[in-house]
């Protein structure tokens, strides 16, 4: 059993390379949704329906959101009426909001909603949403406090971050199932995916109960680093690293995570970092992380395990955490 901490983009992509290689129901991904919000009426969980509709191998994988083959008639007539379109629902991408809107309407937890969702589509892998209380992600900026999809979407993260706060941590659950998938006797490593660290990660660990199952476990965290040569493979994570006066290299996110994994995987292109990444007390693969296509995608998934697996021999786990 494994389980991946995963938010958008690389989380998703990560996820579909471990579920190719993994056995049927091996794999559990915990998903962030701090970046879920109200909008047009609809609950939007957009993590949790990049990772679905990737395992489901349904993505856009250009846009990087939503579903291939999209049309946008819902769109173009709500523009024309003088409605919000700056955050874009494809026609097809509409029916998970409207379905998971009513569900959550009803009174069903965002876990039961998902899990469903998620067979429907034919993801054999289970998709836990790290929470069913409402977490929320507001980003402190030069020019104020921007609710997430504002400052990320609407915004195009161009305010200069300052600092990023998930309202609503302090009070939730983490969701049961994310408890019992890292309880599972049979769980063999916990794998974080190259996601944000400071909004696709960050909110996962300030969920309280699930940074505490996850830093009380007996097998190796590994984590592949977002970062490569110096630059984010997608997404604004440089940037902001810069923003908040961080190193931007794979030595930037080694120090960001040290005391808490046990093993980085950094890409070939960064190879002189490994020694100084190790010095922080973590074990360092270097390979090949960028993830283009279905085999590389795979390839990458099986050499995170087969490090993992090496550090679970060696018992080199939870190196460097002190809470208990
Ligand atoms: N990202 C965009 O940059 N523009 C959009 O219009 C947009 C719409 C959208 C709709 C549904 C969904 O699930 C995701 C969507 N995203 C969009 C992506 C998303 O908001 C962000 O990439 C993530 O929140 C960051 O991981």
């Amino acid at each position: 059993m494994i389980v991946a901490l995963a938010g958008g983009v690389g989380g998703a992509r990560l996820s579909a390379g471990l579920a190719a290689t993994l056995p049927l129901k091996a794999l559990s991904v915990i998903v962030n949704t701090a970046d879920d919000f109200q909008h047009l009426g609809f609950s939007i969980s957009p993590d949790l329906d990049t990772v679905m509709y990737t395992l489901a191998g349904l993505e856009n994988a250009e846009q990087g959101w939503g579903l291939r083959e999209e049309t946008w008639h819902a769109m173009g007539a709500l523009e024309k009426l003088g409605g919000e379109t700056w955050f874009r629902l494809g026609d097809r991408d509409l029916a998970t909001h409207i379905e998971r809107t009513r569900r959550l309407a009803a009174g069903e937890p965002l876990s039961r909603i998902t899990e469903q969702l998620a067979r429907a589509l034919g993801v054999t892998a289970r998709l836990l949403p790290m929470s069913d209380d409402p977490v929320r992600t507001l980003v402190e900026t030069d020019e104020g406090t921007l609710a997430f999809q504002d400052y990320f979407v609407r915004r195009r993260c161009e305010p200069r971050l300052v600092e990023v706060r998930f309202a609503g941590s302090e009070r939730a659950r983490a969701a049961p199932a994310c408890i019992e998938a890292l309880a599972d006797p049979a769980l063999e490593a916990i794998v974080l995916a190259p996601s944000n660290p400071y909004v696709s990660v960050a909110p996962l660990f300030s969920v309280s109960e699930l940074a505490r199952a996850i830093d009380r476990r007996r097998v190796p965290l590994v984590a592949v680093s977002p970062i490569v040569g110096g630059r984010a493979i997608k997404g604004p994570a440089a940037k902001m690293m810069g923003e908040l006066g961080v190193e931007v290299s794979a030595l930037g996110i080694a120090r960001h995570y040290a005391g808490r994994i046990d093993g980085l995987v950094i890409d070939d292109a960064d190879r002189a970092l490994a020694p100084a990444i190790e010095a922080l007390g973590m074990a360092v693969l270097v390979t090949d992380t960028i993830m283009r296509d279905g085999p590389s995608r795979r390839r990458l998934a099986e050499a995170t395990l087969a490090f993992a697996g090496h550090l679970r021999r060696q018992g080199r786990w939870r190196v460097g955490v002190v809470s208990a």
